[in-house]
């Protein structure tokens, strides 16, 4: 049974001193309700709190931890470039090798500018296409979350939906204008856009596996079909791969769908935990970017040399034979067994996963594909499953509107225990 006495104490403090005690929403529980461990320290695939709880972990830094926590590759790599200075705002070798990786791994990513917030990246993104089309209009979809910049923030999932109204305050009806929502998995939402914005639509931006509405999966015919309409109306194709890429695939989802974007965004898992994310794509956009373009984009800490040195040796890792089929398998094996318990014990869970990242839906049965359908599932059911599994030592993403995740560390022994907990948790959730 999970105590929470020193995290009460530790989260009051916090509350002195930051919104909501958190440095982002989504930590504080809000959805489920309670207050949240406070971390003390982590290996492999368990977290430890301050009150002495211990869990397997399926949050992984949301994403970010794919090797396991304290990888000792990524802490020795990082221990050796912090001895050699920890910031210098000028060019290092080891940023090209990074930009090297990314591009080895995505061949898409002819150019890359390296920064340290996928936050940043789709920022940059969004005004680099327009910078370089000349169209002010931008589509995405109900659900997508593409970190918090203004013009993204429309419709978005993940911490969004929280808010009263699902929408932030603070938003320029201007900045808001120029974003046009369409359905997840839904063409003709898209035509209906191209029908009356025409050829004043720069891109088009998508998770290509939905991430921050749950784990939801592209149809076989969405994420092509996207890429002809963007063709066909000379738009930018956009793909948000902060969370699919080197998640679901070394190549992430471009590969596994075998889709080429024009400009790719990526964050989490690529820099091992510490802050690092990508921008990159087409030569001829990417040249816009300043110095060599009119678009501007800059940062202090872009390519910060621990981040590069944490982002290499996680993706020579992340390279390893069979890496990809073995968290595939296992996640697999994850979601297979929860729907099987589910079905024997009569409660109505659907679980959707491709590759490292999975999602579970309470309250139906059916497949989720949109957004509106993921908002429609049994909060109270999940709310209900969520606590008692931490109370058995198993932390999931705290809302039903996130992805969980697996790890390398995530081995059978993790995984069959968490199986026995739920095994535990849901004769207990029939009513
Ligand atoms: N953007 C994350 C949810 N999809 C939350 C990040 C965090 O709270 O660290």
């Amino acid at each position: 049974m999970r105590t929470d006495n020193y995290a009460r104490q530790q989260y009051n403090r916090a509350c002195q001193v930051m919104p909501g005690g958190v440095n982002s929403p989504v930590r504080a529980f809000q959805s489920v309700g309670g207050i949240p461990p406070f971390i003390q320290c982590a290996e492999g695939a368990y977290l430890l709190d301050s009150d002495g709880n211990r869990y397997i972990d399926y949050v992984g830094s949301w994403g970010a931890g794919i090797l396991g926590h304290a990888a000792e590759e990524v802490v020795t790599a990082i221990t050796a470039a912090a001895k050699k200075g920890v910031s210098f705002g000028a060019p290092t070798e080891h940023e090209t090798e990074f930009a090297e990786l990314l591009r080895t791994a995505l061949p898409s990513l002819q150019c890359v500018r390296l920064m340290s917030s996928g936050s940043e990246a789709t920022m940059t993104a969004v005004r680099l296409v327009r910078g370089y089309t000349h169209r002010p209009y931008i589509i995405k979809f109900a659900g997508g979350y593409h970190g918090h910049s203004d013009s993204l923030l429309a419709d978005a999932g993940s911490g969004v939906a929280q808010l009263a109204g699902s929408t932030s305050s603070g938003l320029l009806n201007e900045t808001q204008q120029y974003t046009l929502t369409a359905k997840y998995n839904d063409l003709n939402s898209v035509d209906a856009l191209y029908h009356t914005h025409g050829d004043q639509i720069a891109a088009i931006i998508v998770e290509p596996i939905a991430g921050n509405m749950s784990c939801v999966p592209p149809l076989p015919d969405f994420l092509p079909s996207l890429r002809k309409r963007c063709d066909q109306h000379g738009s930018l194709l956009i793909f948000d791969e902060v969370m699919t890429g080197f998640r679901v695939d070394y190549g992430g989802a471009q590969t596994l769908y075998d889709i080429t974007p024009d400009l790719t965004t990526l964050g989490k898992a690529i820099g091992g935990g510490l802050p690092l994310a990508a921008l990159g794509g087409r030569r001829d956009i990417m040249t816009h970017l300043a110095p060599l373009g009119q678009v501007y984009q800059a940062g202090t800490l872009s390519g910060n040399p621990l981040a590069v040195a944490a982002g290499i040796a996680s993706l020579k890792s992340l390279a390893s034979d069979g890496f990809y089929q073995r968290l595939t398998k296992n996640t697999q094996h994850l979601v297979n067994e929860i729907s099987h318990i589910a079905r024997t014990e009569n409660i109505p869970v659907h679980c959707q996963s491709v590759g490292g990242m999975f999602g579970l839906f309470f309250g139906v049965s059916e497949p989720i594909t949109n957004y509106s359908q993921a908002c429609a599932t049994d909060k109270t059911l999940f709310t209900t499953f969520f606590h008692a599994m931490l109370n058995e030592g198993i932390y999931f993403a705290p809302s039903p509107l996130e992805a969980g995740f697996l790890s390398r560390a995530h081995s059978a022994k993790e995984i069959d225990a968490t199986l026995a907990a739920v095994c535990k948790i849901f004769p207990t959730l029939r009513r």
